[in-house]
């Protein structure tokens, strides 16, 4: 594998001002090799402007050199599909599958309620311990500035190790288009920290209803239906063990390099 790639980073609104406030539109982020970084970085403008959420009227696309020694190798995580035909349906069963990843019922019951009462989409995930349910990502923490709500943490700098080794992963389970390959390399880094326990997320495009339960214990579990058609609002929770230190989990989560390895057809995955 080459020494360095690029960290391209896009994140985009509509209505701000100078990019602060507005309507969140769409976010996105790749590490690619550098015969691929013109390409990126188009379809990233090209995704911002044409996005189903709106077209975006603030742009900030940023591109860093990345030296690969630094990078963390990650597994994805397992994948396996669960079907339902309605909100109430999928919920019902996420709320099972968290439970089942070791999320208590009190964690189970505040994270869906939270994400459920959400009005807008957040940029990135509410953080809430798993065993008493408190949310920690609104916690002040000292010498950072007070915590957004509206923000929480981002899950970045992450992607795919091996192109093709994904491609042909992907296609062996018919899974194709963005949704599916950014949200599993995402929850793939999410579980790759420990202190994690499970995440919940559903989507926030309108004309996508999916979401899924990440955690160690059992993998990716894609949930067909968690929303309405329509309904533009989605997001994601991290559950974490009972005394993780939010500042060093929140350092992982927005700035480790971490590249995901495709398991070689043949292996468990
Ligand atoms: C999938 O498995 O199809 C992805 C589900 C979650 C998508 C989250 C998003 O892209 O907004």
């Amino acid at each position: 594998m080459e020494r360095t790639r690029f960290s391209v980073k896009m994140r985009s609104s509509l209505g701000s001002v100078h990019g602060m406030g507005g309507r969140h539109i769409s976010g996105a982020e790749r590490i690619v090799p550098e015969k691929s970084l013109e390409e990126t970085v188009c379809e990233m403008l090209r995704r911002a402007r044409t996005h189903e959420r709106g077209t975006a009227d603030f742009i900030q696309i940023k591109v860093e050199e990345l030296n690969l020694s630094k990078a963390v190798h990650a597994p994805l995580l397992r994948f396996s599909e669960i079907k339902s035909s309605s909100k109430d349906e999928g919920r019902r069963i996420a709320a099972e599958e968290l439970e089942a990843a070791g999320v208590s019922h009190k964690a189970v019951t505040a994270g869906m309620s939270l994400l459920g009462a959400l009005t807008d989409s957040m940029r990135g995930a509410m953080v809430l311990d798993a065993e008493t349910g408190e949310r920690l990502d609104t916690l002040p923490r000292p010498g950072t500035p007070a915590p957004d709500p509206r923000r929480g943490i981002r899950c970045s700098s992450m992607d795919i190790a091996d192109e093709d080794a994904y491609r042909r992963f992907m296609k062996a389970r018919g899974l194709y288009g963005d949704h599916a390959r950014e949200a599993m390399v995402l929850a793939s880094k999410v579980q790759s920290e420990p202190s994690t326990v499970a995440e919940l997320c559903w989507s926030d495009d309108p004309g996508y209803v999916t979401g899924y339960v990440g955690s160690r214990k059992n993998g990716y579990r894609r949930i067909t239906v968690m929303k309405d058609l329509g309904d533009p609002v989605g997001g994601r929770i991290f559950f974490v063990r009972h005394g993780t230190d939010t500042g060093k989990y929140t350092g992982y989560m927005e700035n480790t390099p971490v590249l995901i390895d495709t398991p070689e057809e043949g292996d468990a995955a």
